[in-house]
C-alpha cells in the first residue's frame, strides 16, 4: 500500500465553505449523522459530526451529548489531531501548550509497579456476616450480623510484572479491602495457608531469588531456575511452602475457584478486652479447582489474561463470584498445646485440630470502571485493622506490619494516597495531617494540631471507642533470635504430601522434576533432593529417578525431628473439587452441516447445568448447520483451543468432520481436550475426528445425544485417564 502525502494544509479549515469542506475530504458528507431517527450514530467510534481537514484525517466534534474536550486547565480545545507547527509542513513549535501538556501527562501515565504481585485483577463487592463474633471480638464488622460492608477484592501472582502471564506455576495474592464503618480493614493474604520463610528480614533474598536474574533479566514470572532453587535449597523452613508451590495449588483454574488465607494469627479482642487468637479462611462457592501442568502451559500461550477475562466475563455476565469466610478460633492454652508454634508462618493448624467456623459471604458483583485507578492505585495494608482485631507477634507479619505502608510512599509517591477514592475510607476521618504532594482536601482553620482550644470543632481522641493494642505480655533479652520452638521444617510438608491422593503427588513430585530440569547447576538439584528425602522417602526417590539421578544424595540433618501426623484431607484439591458445572465453561466444536438440533440440545443441557457455552467454528462468521440456518460462532477454531473450556462437545457432519480431519487445530482441539483430562461429548462425526487423532474411547467419552451422560462427565476431570496419557514421576 502506497501512502500518499497529504495535501499542504493553505488555509484554516472553519474558513472552507460547504462545497469546498466536501471536495476536501469526501468521506465527511456521507457520514452518519445523528438524527432523531438515528439517536446512537453520533456514538458510532467513527461517526460524530466529522469536520474535514485538508490532512484527510477524522475529526470528531462536540455535540449531541458529547462534551467538549478541554486542556487540564478546562480550556476547549479545537485540533486533538494536529500540533501546532510553523507551517503545514513545518517544525512543531515550542509555544504549543497544548502538545506539551498532553505528552507531558502522557510521559508520566505509569507508577511503579508493585515489587511483588505486580500482576493483579480486582473487583468491588459486599461482605456480609452470616454469624456473630461478638463473644470473641468488638469489631463491628465481625458482629453485625446482616450488615453488608462494600469491599475491593484484588487477587495477583506475586513474581512477574504487571504485563506478565495469568497462569505461571506462582502463588496467588488473595487481598481484600473492607470499607466499614470503624475504618478500613485490610486482610490481605495468599491462595495458601503457609509461606516460605519465618522472619521478614529474608523477605527481599526469596523475592530477588525467584525474580528474574539480574544479570540476564530471564526468566520471567516463574520459579524454575537456579536463583530460587539456590535459595530454597538453603532455606529448610520453605519446605512446607515448596510442597504447597509444587502442587496445582499454584494452576489455579479461575481466580473464582481459589481458597484465600490470612496465614498469619490475629487476635480478635472483645468488649471486655479478651484475647481470642485467629486465623481467616476464605472458601470459594465454586468449589478448588485448579489446571493441570501441560493444559496451563498452553494457557499462557492462548490466553494470557486468562484469569483476568475469566473474572471480568463473569461479573459482566451476572455470575458473581462469592466466597464464605470462615475463622480457626483458639486460645493461648490451646496453642500452648499444639505440636507447632502458630507464630510460625510456616506452619498451618489441620482442620481436624482447630474446625473452621463459617461466619460470612463475600460477593464480587461490580468490575472497576477503571484499572488503573482502582486495581492498580490500591494500597493494602495488614496495618489497616479495627478495634476488635489485633495482630499477633508472628515475626513475618510484624514484618509487613512496616513493609506494606512503606511500599505505598514509593509506589503511589505521597504520603496521601489514602485520598485516592480507592484508597479513601468511607466512613469519616479526621485529624491534624496536613499538607504533603498531591493533597486533595482543603482543610480549614487555623488549628492544625492537637491538643488544642482554639477550634470547637477540631478533632480528638476517644478512649472507649478508639483503638486499643492488646496489652500482651512478655518478656526476655533483646536479640536477633529465632525461637526454638520454629525449627522443626519438615513435619507439616511430610503431612501435606501424605495427605494428597495419589495423581496429586504424582503431579508434585512431577513440578519437581520439572522445575529442577531447568535447574542448570547440579549441586542445587542434588540439595533439594536431600530435602525432600526428609519430608517422604519415595518423593526424593520419584523426582531422584526424574532427574536421572544415579545415586540419592545425603538428606539434610534436621534441625528439630520429623514427626509423624495424621493425613488430613482438607489439604487436598481434588477432595474438595465440587463435581459441577457453575461457573465452568463449555466449548461446542462446530463447522458447516452440523445438527442444530443437537448443538441446541447439548447448549442447553450445558447451560441448565450452569455452565456458560462457547461455539467454535472454522471461521468467527459462524456456520451454516444441516437445516441452513446460519450458528454464530464465538471463536474460531485456531484461536479457541479446547483449553479454554471444561469440558468440550463436537458436533460434526461427516464432510466437515473428514475435513476438519486434515486440521492441526481441530486435531489439537480433542487431543488436548483428552491429554487434559475433560469429558468430550461426540456425535459420529465428532468419533471421526477422534479416531483421526488417534483417541480410544473411555468412561469420560459421550454420545453427546445422551445429553445426561455428558454433562455428568464434564462436571469432573477424568482422573482415571491420567496414566493413559502421560508418565508421570
Ligand atoms: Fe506481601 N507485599 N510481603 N505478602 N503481599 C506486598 O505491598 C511483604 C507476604 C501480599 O494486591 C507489597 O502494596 C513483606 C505474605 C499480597 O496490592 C510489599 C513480606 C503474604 C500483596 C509486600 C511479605 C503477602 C502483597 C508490594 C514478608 C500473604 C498484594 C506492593 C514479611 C499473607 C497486595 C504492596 C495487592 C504485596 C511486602 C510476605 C501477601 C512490598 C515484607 C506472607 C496479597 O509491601
Amino acid at each position: 500500500m502506497s501512502i500518499k502525502k497529504a495535501p499542504l494544509r493553505t488555509t484554516n479549515a472553519k474558513l472552507l465553505n460547504d462545497e469546498q469542506r466536501v471536495a476536501a475530504n469526501p468521506g465527511a458528507a456521507d457520514g452518519p449523522a445523528t438524527t432523531p431517527e438515528n439517536p446512537t450514530a453520533a456514538h458510532s467510534p467513527i461517526s460524530g459530526q466529522r469536520e474535514p481537514r485538508l490532512g484527510g484525517e477524522l475529526h470528531q466534534s462536540a455535540g449531541n451529548g458529547h462534551p467538549a474536550l478541554t486542556t487540564n486547565q478546562g480550556l476547549v480545545i479545537s485540533d486533538n489531531q494536529n500540533s501546532l507547527n510553523a507551517h503545514a509542513s513545518g517544525p512543531a513549535l515550542l509555544e504549543d501548550f497544548i502538545l506539551r501538556e498532553k505528552i507531558f501527562h502522557f510521559d508520566h501515565e505509569r507508577i511503579p509497579e508493585r515489587i511483588v504481585h505486580a500482576r493483579g485483577s480486582a473487583a468491588h463487592g459486599t461482605f456480609e456476616l452470616t454469624e456473630s463474633l461478638a463473644r470473641y471480638t468488638s469489631a463491628a464488622i465481625l458482629t453485625e450480623v446482616g450488615r453488608k460492608t462494600p469491599v475491593f477484592a484484588r487477587f495477583s501472582t506475586v513474581a512477574g510484572g504487571s504485563g506478565s502471564i495469568d497462569t505461571p506455576r506462582d502463588v496467588r495474592g488473595f487481598a481484600v479491602k473492607f470499607y466499614t464503618g470503624q475504618g478500613n480493614w485490610d486482610l490481605v493474604g495468599n491462595n495458601i495457608p503457609v509461606f516460605f520463610i519465618q522472619d521478614a528480614i529474608k523477605f527481599p533474598d526469596l523475592i530477588h531469588a525467584v525474580k528474574m536474574e539480574p544479570d540476564r533479566g530471564f526468566p520471567q514470572a516463574g520459579s524454575a531456575h537456579d536463583t530460587f532453587w539456590d535459595y530454597i535449597s538453603l532455606t529448610p523452613e520453605a519446605m512446607h511452602m515448596v510442597m504447597w508451590a509444587m502442587s496445582d495449588r499454584t494452576l489455579p483454574r479461575s481466580l473464582r475457584m481459589m481458597e484465600g488465607f490470612g496465614i498469619h494469627s490475629f487476635r480478635l479482642i472483645n468488649a471486655e478486652g479478651k484475647s481470642t487468637f485467629v486465623k481467616f479462611h476464605w472458601r470459594p462457592e465454586l468449589g478448588l479447582q485448579s489446571t493441570i501442568w501441560d493444559e496451563t502451559v498452553k494457557i499462557a500461550g492462548a490466553d494470557p489474561d486468562f484469569h483476568r477475562r475469566d473474572l471480568f466475563e463473569s461479573i459482566q455476565s451476572g455470575a458473581f463470584p462469592a466466597w464464605q469466610l470462615a475463622v480457626q478460633l483458639f486460645t493461648e492454652e490451646q496453642a500452648d498445646a499444639f505440636p507447632f508454634d502458630h507464630l510460625d508462618s510456616t506452619k498451618l493448624i489441620p482442620e481436624e485440630l482447630v474446625p473452621l467456623k463459617f461466619v460470612g459471604r463475600m460477593v464480587l458483583d461490580r468490575w472497576p470502571d477503571n484499572f488503573f485507578a482502582e486495581t492498580e492505585q490500591v494500597a493494602f495494608c495488614p496495618s489497616h485493622v479495627v478495634p476488635g482485631i489485633d495482630f499477633s507477634n508472628d515475626p513475618l507479619l510484624q514484618g509487613r506490619l512496616f513493609s506494606y505502608l512503606d511500599t505505598q510512599l514509593s509506589r503511589l509517591g505521597s504520603p496521601n494516597f489514602h485520598q485516592l477514592p480507592i484508597n479513601a475510607p468511607k466512613c469519616p476521618f479526621a485529624n491534624q495531617q496536613r499538607d504533603g504532594r498531591m493533597q486533595m482536601t482543603q482543610p480549614r482553620g487555623r488549628v492544625a494540631y492537637e491538643p488544642s482550644s482554639l477550634a470547637k470543632d477540631s478533632p480528638r481522641e476517644s478512649a472507649d471507642a478508639g483503638f486499643h493494642s492488646t496489652p500482651v505480655a512478655g518478656s526476655g533479652a533483646k536479640g536477633r533470635v529465632r525461637p526454638e520452638s520454629f525449627a522443626d521444617h519438615y513435619s507439616q510438608a511430610r503431612q501435606f504430601y501424605l495427605s494428597q491422593t495419589g495423581y496429586e503427588q504424582a503431579h508434585i513430585a512431577s513440578a519437581l522434576v520439572f522445575e529442577l530440569s531447568k535447574v542448570e547447576t547440579p549441586h542445587v538439584r542434588r540439595a533439594m533432593v536431600g530435602h525432600l528425602r526428609n519430608i517422604d522417602a519415595d518423593l526424593a526417590q520419584r523426582v531422584a529417578d526424574g532427574l536421572g539421578l544415579e545415586q540419592l544424595p545425603a538428606a539434610p540433618a534436621p534441625a528439630a525431628p520429623v514427626r509423624q501426623s495424621a493425613p488430613s484431607p482438607a489439604l487436598q484439591i481434588i477432595g474438595k473439587m465440587k463435581d459441577t458445572l457453575q461457573g465452568r465453561c463449555v466449548g461446542i466444536l462446530v463447522a458447516d452441516g452440523s445438527d442444530g438440533k443437537r448443538v441446541a440440545a447439548t447448549r442447553a443441557a450445558a447451560e441448565k447445568a450452569g455452565a456458560r457455552v462457547k461455539i467454535v467454528a472454522p471461521k468467527v462468521s459462524g456456520i451454516t448447520l444441516a437445516d441452513g440456518k446460519r450458528l454464530a460462532a464465538d471463536g474460531q477454531l485456531a484461536g479457541t483451543p479446547s483449553v479454554m473450556f471444561d469440558a468440550v462437545a463436537i458436533v460434526l457432519a461427516p464432510a466437515a468432520a473428514a475435513q476438519l480431519s486434515k486440521e492441526a487445530a481441530a486435531l489439537e482441539f480433542v487431543r488436548d481436550a483428552f491429554g487434559h483430562l475433560k469429558a468430550i461429548g461426540i456425535d459420529a462425526g465428532g468419533q471421526q475426528l477422534l479416531v483421526a487423532a488417534g483417541i480410544m474411547p473411555d468412561a469420560g467419552i459421550c454420545d453427546v445425544t445422551d445429553g445426561k451422560a455428558f454433562i455428568a462427565a464434564a462436571k469432573t476431570r477424568q482422573w482415571a485417564r491420567e496414566a493413559s496419557v502421560r508418565t508421570l514421576s
